[in-house]
């Protein structure tokens, strides 16, 4: 958009003025903030009016994007470059004499989401405006986000994230015209109606009010405002629904008063069950509602509108579709269920069978009674078409709905859908070999990959300005827009002004975080060290803990040997576990009081640093990923579905130490194998110990003494306070054979360090190594992973 700064400076100050009633001089930046963003406001309002205004004269086809998280961050930033007006803002904060990042920290992140699920579902956002697709969100306005976690004597402790505050989300507009009703619990029995239709009847059912909430999705300097809608539970008018006691009141409205904390292991809580339906009963309703508006029929809804299911969590959806298409409007059967599939379509983030939701049948049917029905009849006639097909009975067992009392999400989503992608080459691979054989022998037609992206606006743009703007020196400003051209850096890698240049900006990030550092720490860190960053959600099979016996192996090595040649490291964590996740919680201690014994050691004379920042989030990353050195993508091959942050290391230059897992090997594949650094085992080598059960972590703990002097510092009182958790580890690692075979990776995991180290020595090759990640880090943009979902699943026109 145009905007001056004379025209901005009125702007804000009216808004200052007239809703605060405060002078500039006397705002707090929060105060600051709040003007700021309703300034903001009122820039976006026309256009996002105008894109909803020509969508509906154009009948266009839109694709809704449900998700059970979105993890947007921070906005403010995001919104002003997406309007062009970023510059014009800061300059106008200059003369107003205000500090721009001040009045930016005062934005409390919007933490709607547990990691990539639900940061992968914001930049699919960012990215549908940027594109010009057509692609709205649908999820849940949390009242509380994704716990905060402080560290207390090294163990973590949640406490609530009060994001609202007392002022309320400033970027979101409340929509009464959209309300609708959503009912669960009860009885339902089909009747026979007046015009002989089989109808059913709801007995006992309770109702709520969904109140949506729509959130703009501003398009990268393009005019574009799409829209994430949030629903929010509130306690139905009193006569439709008696006189609800306080107790009753309180049910409804703890709908959406929380965020599972759980990514890790699934747990079938009915309230959770609940928050699935609400917010995909109520955005299918609208949905279906808004296409009825266009006048067309009901039997041709997928020409018009996709739904795509992020993850099983709101895969409750064909059935939903099903059930208001036959109930609300009549349709037979045949053709709703024909224009079921044709519209919805699943994505699947993980191979952990632990994580595969599964509903205990008399729970399900307790709290959605009517859609239980439509289930169990889509699996019947499921059943039935794949024994006419002459399916192998077994095949159709493992694949069916419904089966051991249990509804099976995912394959709901696969039958009821007509695409179902993992999420990098590898997962879709295994998704295919392994996990859901059954179906790709079924359905081959449906499978397909979409390797996941992040926006490279907020993580090079805004996370890495400096950066930015060193890379605007050298290839001029092209790529701020066309991503693809960051490849012309490639000519850069043997120009030693350029990689200086490069290195030098790294140094400044590290200094930048260095400080953060000892301002939340009092650890005092060195920039002439690598930094070494592992910032992920804390699970077993993401193995931050093979990075902690790594680092009790140096602290045993000098220990020995002070004057050991080695570069310096500082191993930097971030980490939120699970609260229920007892493992998880122990590793975080134990990293903890690792830090504690080694950054007081004075004998290791700096060499050795570890550091744990509390409560990592998306406004945390932005600070910490640009500072790394090596990016730490260790999960034991095969466990890890994509991984994003690998992608946003690469793009700001970070060299990666990895397995070949996931999105890794696709990285590997771009930047050559002499710019990453890989071990361990691969897939099939993991995938063969699960064949052979031939896997005996005692032994090689037995046979060799490195690793029985790292292991056996977690019980022979070598880390102090960790009587427990120490044992606790000991045990998983040794008593219970070290499920996600830490010790075997171990050498060539020492190894690969080794290498980083002697890398890191020549500043050139590190540089240049640096340089070549950037610049093939075009091929992760979420813009164009988009671009796939939109031609490849939802077929969109722009
Ligand atoms: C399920 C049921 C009940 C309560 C919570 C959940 C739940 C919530 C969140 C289950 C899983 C999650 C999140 C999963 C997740 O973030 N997976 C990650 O998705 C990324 C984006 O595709 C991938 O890059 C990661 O590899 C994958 O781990």
């Amino acid at each position: 958009m145009e905007l001056t700064k004379e025209q901005f400076i009125r702007d804000f100050k009216d808004a200052l003025h007239e809703e605060q009633l405060i002078r500039v001089a006397d705002a707090t930046p929060t105060e600051l903030f709040q003007a700021l963003a309703r300034t903001i406001r009122k820039y976006i309002t026309p256009m996002w009016l105008k894109r909803r205004n020509q969508l509906v004269e154009d009948k266009q086809k839109i694709a809704y994007y449900f998700s059970i998280e979105f993890l947007p961050g921070r906005m403010l930033e995001t919104n002003l470059l997406n309007l062009g007006i970023l510059e014009v803002i800061k300059d106008g904060f200059d003369e107003l004499g205000i500090d721009f990042t001040s009045v930016k920290r005062a934005e409390h992140d919007m933490a709607l989401g547990n990691g990539g699920l639900g940061r992968l579902a914001a930049a699919f956002m960012d990215s549908l405006a940027t594109t010009g697709y057509p692609g709205f969100g649908n999820g849940i306005r949390y009242r509380y986000g994704l716990f905060k976690q402080k560290i207390v004597d090294g163990y973590q402790i949640e406490l609530p994230d009060d994001w609202f505050g007392s002022l309320g989300n400033v970027w979101e507009i409340r929509k009464d015209h959209d309300i609708v009703d959503v009912k669960i619990f009860g009885h339902v029995y089909l009747s026979v109606n007046e015009d002989g239709r089989v109808v059913p009847v709801y007995e006992n059912s309770k109702t709520l009010r969904a109140v949506p909430y729509d959130v703009p999705q501003i398009g990268f300097e393009n005019g574009i405002v799409n829209n994430l809608r949030l629903w929010d539970v509130e306690i139905p008018i009193e006569h439709e629904m008696g006189y609800p006691t306080i107790e009753e009141r309180r049910k409804i409205t703890d709908i959406t008063a929380i965020l599972y904390p759980d990514d890790s292991s699934y747990e079938g809580k009915e309230l959770r069950l609940i928050q699935e339906y609400f917010m995909t009963s109520a955005g299918l309703q609208t949905i279906i509602k808004s296409y009825l508006k266009q006048g067309l029929p009901l039997e041709r809804i997928h020409e018009k509108v996709s739904v795509h299911i992020n993850d099983t969590h709101p895969a409750v959806a064909p059935a939903e579709f099903l059930r208001i298409l036959m109930d609300d409007y009549g349709l037979e059967w045949a053709d709703a269920w024909n224009a079921t599939v044709k519209t919805m379509s699943y994505t699947n983030h993980t191979i952990l069978s632990e994580a595969l939701e599964k509903w205990d049948a008399e729970l399900f049917k307790s709290v959605l009674p009517r859609v239980y029905q439509i289930i169990l009849e889509i699996d019947h006639r499921y059943v039935a078409e794949m024994a006419a097909r002459g399916v192998d009975a077994s095949m159709i067992e493992h694949t069916r709905i419904v089966k051991d009392d249990q509804v099976h999400m995912a394959h709901l989503a696969i039958i009821g859908g007509h695409s179902i992608n993992g999420v990098a080459k590898l997962h879709t691979e295994l998704l295919k070999e392994d996990t859901l054989r059954d179906f790709y022998a079924i359905y081959p037609e449906k499978f397909n990959n979409k390797t996941n992206g992040i926006v490279q606006r907020r993580w090079l743009q805004i996370a890495d300005e400096p950066l930015s703007k060193e890379i605007d020196q050298v290839i001029g400003t092209g790529w701020r827009k066309d991503i693809h051209q960051l490849r012309k850096l490639l000519d850069y890698k043997d120009d030693q002004q350029v990689l200086a240049d490069f290195y030098r900006v790294k140094q400044e990030a590290k200094e930048r975080l260095a400080r953060f550092i000892a301002e939340t720490t009092g650890v005092e860190v060195s920039t002439n060290a690598i930094f070494d960053v592992q910032v992920k959600r804390l699970h077993a099979y993401k193995r931050q803990l093979l990075n902690l016996l790594h680092i009790l192996k140096l602290y045993w090595d000098l220990k020995d040997n002070p004057d050991k040649d080695m570069v310096p490291r500082v191993f930097i964590f971030g980490a939120k576990a699970a609260p229920g996740y007892h493992f998880a919680k122990s590793v975080i201690k134990l990293i903890n009081e690792v830090a504690n014994l080694v950054n007081h050691d004075e004998s290791l004379q700096g060499k050795l640093k570890v550091v744990f920042l509390e409560n990592y989030r998306v406004s945390l990353a932005e600070l910490i990923i640009p500072a790394a050195d090596v990016s730490e993508q260790i999960s034991l091959a095969s466990k890890e579905a994509s991984g994003t942050s690998n992608m946003k290391f690469m793009m700001t230059g970070a060299i990666t130490l990895a397995t070949l897992d996931g999105a890794n090997i696709e990285i590997k594949d771009e930047v050559g194998d002499e710019n990453i650094v890989i071990f361990g085992m691969d897939k099939d080598e993991v995938y063969r110990h699960y064949e052979q059960h031939d896997y005996y972590s005692r032994a090689l703990y037995e046979a060799n003494p490195t690793i029985r002097r790292v292991v056996d510092s977690f019980v022979d009182g070598t880390i102090p306070n960790v009587r427990n958790e120490g044992s606790e580890i000991y045990e998983a690692l040794i008593t219970h054979n070290d499920e996600y075979f830490l010790l075997e990776d171990f050498e060539s995991y020492v190894a690969a360090q080794e290498k980083i180290d002697q890398l890191y020595r020549d500043k050139e090759v590190w540089a240049r190594m640096s340089l070549i990640n950037i610049a093939t880090s075009d091929k992760f943009t979420s813009d164009d992973t988009i671009e796939q979902y939109a031609q490849e699943i939802w077929n969109l026109e722009r």
